[in-house]
């Protein structure tokens, strides 16, 4: 067999949320399709992130497909927001329902994709073969790359050494030994609760404090499920209305506007029912500084009335704007502190001096028997920039996005044509619920595609024009919120030498409509066929 004797109308990289529906989206359009995944399992990030307390912070009946409605039907999830291995079990469901499996190399890495400028084709070169195929896509996910910071020592350590995004699928065990964790995002905020109740010590180092609203989770009320079920499109579509496409709370009401205590006692309210949407419960949060302090101030003083001892109360709260890290969500977090065997070390105060074969030295050696990296992901960008792909004149994308990502609506970019990225830079994507903002760019690209075939167009490219004014955009609406005022994921500031810019387009609504004029004006932006 030669190299390249494998030749497909589409290659999908990544059998997650979005190249599952991706493949089962051309399948059906009757395109030869190839998926190829890293894992020797689906599910994406369901798959790679199994550490103990891992569950969808969205309510599941809002967390899932939308495209087929006897599948929306026939599901049912136990609870209201989903642990991981549920969200396993429903994909492999998905997967067998719509006999996709079969079709999906696993166990094989992409490494490169380059565009060949004669034959507008794509070569993609595995570490098992090269295959060549006309569009590239790229279902790779927004936070699939773990971020693994240069931590003086940490090589030495000869404990064992877990990360909570490439957590081992044998279950650990905790039971007696000493651990310590670093970082408190939404992993560690999820995990340190279930690990804390077997471990004799647990030490949790923190550099930046998060917002954690209690999910109040618990068994999926069958009435509710009932109910949305009896009205599941018209559910979504109210969803899709949301400026993060979610539903519940989305108050048009400002607290600038409110009676004081009238909004205390909403936040209360809030509090005891709302999960992520508490972000949403005064339209004024994330856009005016003061309001988003009484948010902030109300969830303070809830972390001092929760946890008893003062010093680490006060340490645990954040002094930022609310929201301007992902807001977390948990089960029982803020109390874990009163454990006994719980302590917070403030590496503020007390940085990680050095990391020992069997110790962590900071205001004091803390001895060791498991060390757990929290620390993230290189987001938006880390999977597309850890490879290589080559577009026009083997532009590398890495250079390209070297002093910041640019995209057309997370969709396409320019120089790399016949490419597509699913929740790519520029799209609502983590600002957003995941599911249905997958769902919104596969049924996207799979239309162009068919558009193409329809109108005789070979080759689609974003221009470098519609482009820029489209970051342009993603910015300005940026700089109206709290989003950029804080150092986060969401503007690359966790990654040592990444570009910082703010990835996300804020407001799901806003970005649907421009999509839909966008499509409507013959893909506005985009260019087909342009000759070499
Ligand atoms: O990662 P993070 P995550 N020394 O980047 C710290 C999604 N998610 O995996 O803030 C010491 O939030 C870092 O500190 P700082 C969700 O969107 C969803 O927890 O940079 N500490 C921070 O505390 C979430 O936002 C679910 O100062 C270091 C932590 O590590 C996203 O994934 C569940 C450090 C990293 O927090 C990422 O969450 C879980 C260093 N050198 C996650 N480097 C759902 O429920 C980093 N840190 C769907």
């Amino acid at each position: 067999m030669t190299d390249e004797e494998t030749k497909y109308d589409a290659v999908i990289v990544g059998a997650g949320v979005s190249g599952l529906f991706m493949f089962y989206k051309l399948k059906n359009m009757g395109l030869s399709v190839l998926v190829i995944e890293k894992s020797d399992e689906l599910g994406g990030t369901w798959n790679w992130n199994r550490y103990p307390g891992a569950r969808c912070d969205i309510p599941s009946l809002e967390y899932s497909y939308q495209f087929d409605e006897e599948l929306q039907q026939e599901w049912s999830w136990s609870e209201k927001y989903s642990a991981g291995p549920e969200i396993l079990e429903y994909l492999n469901h998905v997967a067998d329902k719509f006999d996709l499996k079969d079709y999906i190399n696993f166990e094989e890495e992409v490494i490169q994709a380059k565009f060949n400028e004669d034959s507008c084709l794509w070569s993609v070169s595995t570490n098992k073969q090269k295959y060549v195929t006309k569009f590239c896509i790229f279902a790779t996910g927004c936070l699939s790359i773990p971020n693994k910071p240069e931590i003086p020592g940490l090589e030495s350590f000869e404990g064992e050494l877990l990360h909570t995004a490439t957590w081992p699928r044998e279950e650990q065990n905790f039971r007696g030994k000493n651990v310590a964790i670093i970082g408190t995002g939404s992993s560690s905020i999820q995990t340190i609760p279930e690990i804390a109740k077997d471990v004799k010590n647990l030490y949790v180092f923190q550099r930046t404090p998060n917002y954690s609203i209690p999910s109040n989770n618990g068994p999926m009320d069958k009435d509710v499920e009932a109910q949305v079920k009896g009205r599941y499109s018209e559910f979504r579509k109210e969803n899709s209305l949301n400026g993060f496409g979610l539903a519940s709370l989305s108050d048009e009401a400002l607290i600038s506007e409110s009676d004081l205590e009238e909004v205390i006692s909403q936040f209360e309210e809030n509090w005891n029912t709302s999960g992520l949407a508490f972000f949403g419960g005064y339209a004024d949060i994330p856009v005016d500084v003061d309001s988003n302090e009484v948010a902030a101030n109300f969830v303070r003083n809830k972390i001092k009335e929760i946890v008893s001892d003062e010093e680490t109360a006060e340490k645990l709260c954040p002094k930022y704007h609310i929201g301007g890290k992902r807001l977390c969500v948990d089960t029982g977090y803020f109390q874990t502190f009163n454990r006994e065997n719980v302590h917070l070390i403030d590496l503020h105060a007390s940085p990680i001096e050095n990391v020992n074969s069997n110790s962590i030295e900071a205001d004091q050696d803390y001895e060791i028997d498991i060390l757990i990296l929290a620390t993230g992901f290189d987001a938006m960008t880390g999977a597309l920039t850890s490879l290589d792909i080559l577009g026009r004149n083997e532009v590398n994308l890495k250079d390209q996005w070297k002093e910041g990502a640019k995209s057309y609506l997370g969709l396409g970019v320019s120089n790399f044509p016949n490419l597509f990225t699913i929740t790519g830079p520029g799209s609502p994507s983590v600002l957003s619920n995941m599911m249905p903002s997958i769902e919104q760019h596969v049924n996207w690209i799979a239309d162009c595609i068919g558009w193409m075939s329809e109108n005789n167009k070979s080759v689609i490219e974003s221009t470098k024009t519609a482009e820029d004014e489209w970051m342009e955009l993603v910015n300005e609406i940026a700089d109206m919120t709290i989003f950029t005022s804080t150092q986060s994921w969401y503007n690359g500031s966790n990654i040592e030498d990444k570009a910082k810019a703010f990835l996300p387009f804020i407001g799901v609504p806003v970005y649907t409509e421009k999509l839909e004029e966008i499509t409507a004006a013959e893909y506005q932006g985009f260019i087909f066929d342009k000759s070499n």
